[in-house]
């Protein structure tokens, strides 16, 4: 029994399960160390490497999901992209008909993420969730056509409105390869699969109804898992969600799950503390984490987790803090 997945599929369950967005990577000690020597992409590369930090944080915290130690940018490498992390994914800028014309996935390009979640499958207790996931093919675009991160991704934007034929054509491209990425991440162990869709809410309305939510859809059409959508910062889109046919939805730290509950009717959420919270005092935690579990009361079922990735900076006992509260 898999407390995470019993949940999603709105199942009860004796306590409330608990992971973290992020959870595997520069917060806990024990990564930046073995991090000092390698570069991120040689540890995804080594499932050896990817496997032991997939693990640090279940280890650490006993959570009820494992996230694979990858990026959303991944398998885009397998797509034929050259991507560098520095932190942030650094790649040249592309052009829409660029992404347009990228081939399929290469299944040997991702066998090492594939090796990493059947190593974690046979090596968490049998109550962990392996989560897999994959970027939205918005976020994606967005990263591709900027070169790496950007506070509004102006080039994405400009190119749905100067050519949302082509657009359509480059988000159906990585949709396709993102729902044949889940499916084998699926076949090889993975219990959940979730979307990221970092940069939604850079859109407005009409282009999350018209770009984001047909390609997030697809890709989550006809997989064999439960899948859990996290769209954040899309306060103004969230009532447009269910249509993309997610087992479940996370909801951003700005949105109480009360509220977004409304307007995700009948569907399990995830979140949402605020990762700011855990820089708090451990009493401030705890009375957090039980507002956001009293949130939640009326919804079909609850993960809890932050209502983002956790920050680099964070004490992990002060994660510590929050899992046992969740627990308690
Ligand atoms: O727990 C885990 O760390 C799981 C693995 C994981 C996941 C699920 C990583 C490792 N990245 C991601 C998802 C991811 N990557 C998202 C979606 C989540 C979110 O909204 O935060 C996004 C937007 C990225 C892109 C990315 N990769 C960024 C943000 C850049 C920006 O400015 O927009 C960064 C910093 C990375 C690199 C990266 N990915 C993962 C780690 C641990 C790191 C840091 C690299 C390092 O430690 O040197």
């Amino acid at each position: 029994m898999r407390p995470l997945v019993e949940t999603l599929r709105g199942r009860p369950v004796e306590r409330t399960p608990v992971w973290v967005m992020r959870q595997a990577g520069r917060h806990l000690p024990e990564y930046r160390k073995l991090r000092a020597d390698v570069s991120f992409v040689e540890a995804v590369d080594d499932p050896d490497i990817a496997a032991e930090i997939t693990l640090q944080p279940i280890r650490r915290y006993d959570m009820d999901g494992a996230v694979i130690f990858a990026d959303i940018m991944t398998p885009l490498q397998a797509m034929g992209v050259e991507v560098d992390f520095a932190p942030g994914p650094k790649l040249r800028p592309h052009t829409l008909a660029e992404v347009a014309a990228l081939g399929p996935l290469d299944p040997p390009g991702i066998e090492s993420v594939l090796e990493t979640i059947r190593r974690v499958r046979s090596a968490v207790p049998d109550s962990c969730a392996v989560i897999g996931f994959s970027g939205s093919p918005v976020t994606l675009l967005a990263y591709l056509l900027e070169g790496g991160g950007s506070k509004d991704f102006m080039r994405m934007r400009a190119a749905l409105a100067a050519d949302p034929g082509l657009a359509a054509d480059a988000l159906g491209v990585l949709s396709s390869a993102m729902h044949d990425y889940l499916q084998l991440q699926i076949r090889a162990g993975a219990d959940v699969v979730q979307l990221f869709d970092s940069w939604v809410g850079v859109l407005d309305r009409t282009n999350i109804r018209n770009f984001a939510v047909p390609a997030a859809r697809s890709i989550l059409a006809n997989l064999d898992a439960p899948t859990i959508y996290f769209g954040p910062h899309a306060p103004h889109a969230i009532d447009l969600f269910p249509t993309i046919g997610a087992t479940a939805y996370g909801i951003d730290w700005r949105t109480g799950l009360a509220e977004a509950g409304r307007r995700l009717a009948g569907k399990p959420l995830q979140g949402n503390l605020d990762p700011a919270t855990l820089f708090a005092d451990p009493p401030t935690i705890r009375a957090e984490v039980m507002r956001v579990l009293a949130d939640a009361a009326g919804l079909p079922g609850h993960v809890f987790n932050l209502g983002h990735g956790i920050d680099r900076h964070t004490d992990p006992d002060h994660v510590q803090v929050m899992v046992e509260a969740v627990r308690s």
